[in-house]
């Protein structure tokens, strides 16, 4: 059985959000698309605690997209965004969501981000996605969504160390892409086994 897995189509990823990604509205009809052919659909939704450890806010002299030592590792700072019950943590209004059969959320621990829909930053914690997907029997998964070379490069990775059969549709994500990692994570899902369509 396959999925489709949809990542962080939320407004603070959508031009004029905290966290915007250009042209991350621009997928919204095409995800909606996706969610009407797929027979199993699964949303993951960022959702942070306000003063969350991966806000530079929440760091003195830090700004963001600047790199820091966490204990699980390095870690990049962002704006403020996604915090939990917030507008900006919404879907985007236009996604249709409806028949999602599970929406997961992930970074609601303060102490650490979670890029990944399958672990958090320690590449360690597992969301309990993994399982989910294994218990129903689902092997094979496309993801599409927000953003390329984060969450959804990330969640790719994962699903393919966790031996799923994983292909990323690019025309349905976009990328925030600074310091070469849209490049930089193409490649490492390439490398995984990942089919980028
Ligand atoms: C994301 C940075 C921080 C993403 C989430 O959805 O790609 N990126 N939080
Ligand atoms: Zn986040």
């Amino acid at each position: 059985m396959e999925a489709l897995v949809v990542i962080d189509v939320q407004n603070d990823f959508c031009p004029g959000g905290a966290l915007a990604v250009a042209g991350g509205d621009e997928i919204v009809p095409i995800v909606n698309g996706l969610i009407q052919s797929f027979d199993h659909v699964v949303l993951t939704q960022d959702w942070h605690p306000a003063g969350h450890s991966s806000f530079a806010s929440s760091h003195p002299d830090k700004q963001p997209f600047e790199t820091i030592a966490m204990p699980y590792g390095p870690q990049t700072l962002w704006p403020d965004h996604c915090v939990k019950g917030t507008a900006g943590a919404l879907f985007h209004p236009d996604l249709a969501w409806t028949k999602a059969e599970l929406v997961i959320r992930k970074g609601f621990r303060k102490e650490i981000d979670s890029y990944s829909a399958f672990y958090e930053n320690d590449h360690a914690t597992p969301t309990g996605l993994g399982g989910y997907l294994r218990e129903r029997g689902i092997s094979k998964v496309t993801m599409v969504g927000l953003a390329t070379d984060f969450c959804v490069a990330f969640s790719a990775l994962d699903a393919r160390r966790l031996g799923f059969d994983v292909t990323v549709r690019l025309d349905a994500c976009r990328a925030i892409d600074f310091g070469g990692s849209l490049a930089a994570m193409t490649a490492r899902m390439r490398e995984a086994g990942v089919t980028l369509a």
